[in-house]
């Protein structure tokens, strides 16, 4: 025999089972609601003595409402898991005589979920509102009826012994009978709980425990799924649109730049052909001195300003350039970090998509669906799988990041390599203008820069059509994401 006899009040909506709990530990310690529809949200227990037993009696917040669902009514008494799960001695169901069909089907819910077929040796019905209760001919008479109206309704709850009570409120005029008829209700009551002395352990109440925890864990983990596809849908589409901004930045910096780039190469064409036709005359002043001596010394002068000014004009240029691919080139690093940060932020998005997807058969396959325990909720998880893992999800961005080959070492190499040949006489000054000239009119230095952007232009649209279709998704995960929120309890969205 168990040190405490629990015993377990069950019963529709108001229907008097915190009063009874009240009654039967001599207190006044549990709540009894005014307010018929509105009733006790929280249910305690309290344990009491007599005749040297020890009771537990605990509340439960009433079932049978029909606003409630399979999982509400059920969830209430699984509330109660720890006290049910030592064993009870009994089990109080609560009427107040006039057996409805929620009552009955509330009562049939119990049976299959967490009590068993055996539930009704250990249950009594107990009838509330009976103020004829210490007439035992007006009880057979009442049982009588009530027993041939449940008969047609549920077998085990006709058959399930049956005791009468009236537990009147304490107040106003009739205060002192009130008193009265509690006492007299509680000494038939105790004198029933007295011959239970079995412990009724229902072996369900595990099963249903599992079942419940299992449902809520998917519900969490797949809440949390979507959350995180949200947000990383968020940032990936913010992002891309940063990104597709910043590149248009820097393709619009290379436009201005190559604008600034023609202008120099003009003026250095100028000083060049300038500075190569001092450098010739110069070195032909020079050379006619061996015959003309006068003509030696300004020939020195002049073939040496022009070969600082091809110089000069060289170094001015490499620098300008240099610095311009300097810039370029730091763009394109954080070009490359953002590539790298969106394909990072590509993959965990995959991975909480595979994550959504590797829920999907836990729910389906859960007792829970299977049981149909609360149609509403389970449509709603449906509908979540349906919407956001029907279809293929495209989510893959490839964004493509080219590398340049500028070499300001090698350019004044070169540079350094005409200046000196340019110093002993010579015609090589002819080719170098040459040169000069074909390199405004190529404008090579530009080449790879205005490859990749080029390749970027050809780029842009394909990734604003991909923002676009992240924002469908993103839209999507949106939607589930506020019918989830609806399965969470107030303080978790
Ligand atoms: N006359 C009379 N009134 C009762 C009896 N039992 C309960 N009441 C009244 O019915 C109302 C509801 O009783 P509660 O004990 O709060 O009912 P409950 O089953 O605990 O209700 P919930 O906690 O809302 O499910 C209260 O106003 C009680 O005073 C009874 O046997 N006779
Ligand atoms: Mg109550």
């Amino acid at each position: 025999m168990a040190e405490i006899r629990n015993i377990l009040l069950i019963g529709n909506v108001g229907n008097g089972k915190s009063t009874l709990a009240n009654v039967l530990t001599g207190t006044n310690e549990f709540e009894e609601s005014t307010n018929r529809i509105h009733g006790n949200s929280e249910a305690k227990s309290k344990e009491f003595e007599h005749k040297r037993i020890k009771y537990r009696i605990i509340d439960t917040v009433g079932i049978g409402d029909s606003e409630r669902t399979t999982e509400e009514i059920l969830s209430k008494i699984r509330d109660k898991a720890e006290f049910i799960n030592e064993g009870l001695n009994q089990i109080l169901f609560v009427t107040n005589g006039r057996f409805n069909d929620l009552e009955v089907k509330a009562f049939g819910l119990l049976n299959k979920f967490i009590f068993d077929n055996q539930v009704a040796d250990y249950t009594t019905i107990v009838c509330t509102n009976f103020p004829d209760f210490e007439n035992e001919e007006a009880c057979k008479e009442d049982l009588q009826t009530f027993r041939g109206k449940i008969a047609n309704l549920s077998m085990p709850l006709a058959s399930t012994a049956t005791i009468y009570v009236d537990n009147p409120p304490i107040k106003g005029r009739y205060k002192s009978i009130s008193e009265d008829s509690r006492k007299a209700s509680r000494k038939v009551l105790l004198e029933r709980l007295e011959t239970c002395q079995e412990v009724y352990q229902p072996e369900l109440l595990a099963k249903f425990i599992k079942m419940i925890d299992e449902f809520n864990l998917i519900i969490k983990d797949t809440n949390k799924a979507i959350s995180n596809i949200y947000n990383h849908l968020d940032n990936n589409i913010k992002y891309l649109g940063e990104f597709i901004t910043e590149r248009e930045n820097i393709v619009e910096m290379i436009e201005n730049f190559k604008e600034k780039i023609k202008e120099y190469m003009k003026e250095r064409y100028t000083t060049s052909t300038l500075s190569h036709a001092a450098l010739l005359s110069g070195k032909a002043l020079t050379i006619s001195g061996i015959f003309f001596p006068p003509t030696l010394v300004p020939g020195v002068i002049i073939s040496a300003s022009g070969l600082l000014g091809v110089a000069g004009s060289e170094s001015v240029a490499i620098a300008k350039e240099n610095a311009t691919y300097k810039l370029f080139e730091e763009r394109l690093v954080k070009d490359k970090e953002k590539c790298e940060t969106l394909e990072k932020s590509q993959a965990e998005l995959k991975e909480y998509i595979e994550e959504l997807k590797t829920i999907r058969p836990r729910f389906e396959n859960s007792e829970y669906k299977k049981e149909n325990i609360d149609s509403k909720k389970i449509e709603v998880i449906s509908n979540v799988f349906n919407n956001f893992l029907g279809e293929e999800i495209n989510i893959d961005v490839n964004l493509k990041n080219e590398k340049t080959e500028h070499s300001t070492g090698k350019k004044a190499g070169l540079a350094v390599l005409e200046t000196i040949c340019l110093v002993p006489p010579s015609l090589i000054s002819i080719y170098f203008i040459y040169r000069a000239n074909q390199e405004v009119k190529s404008r090579t230095s530009l080449d790879d820069m205005e490859k990749i952007i080029k390749n970027w232009g050809e780029e842009f649209k394909e990734l604003e059509e991909k923002k676009g279709l992240l924002k469908n998704e993103y839209d999507k995960i949106m939607l589930c994401k506020e019918e989830m929120a609806k399965l969470l309890p107030e303080s978790e969205r």
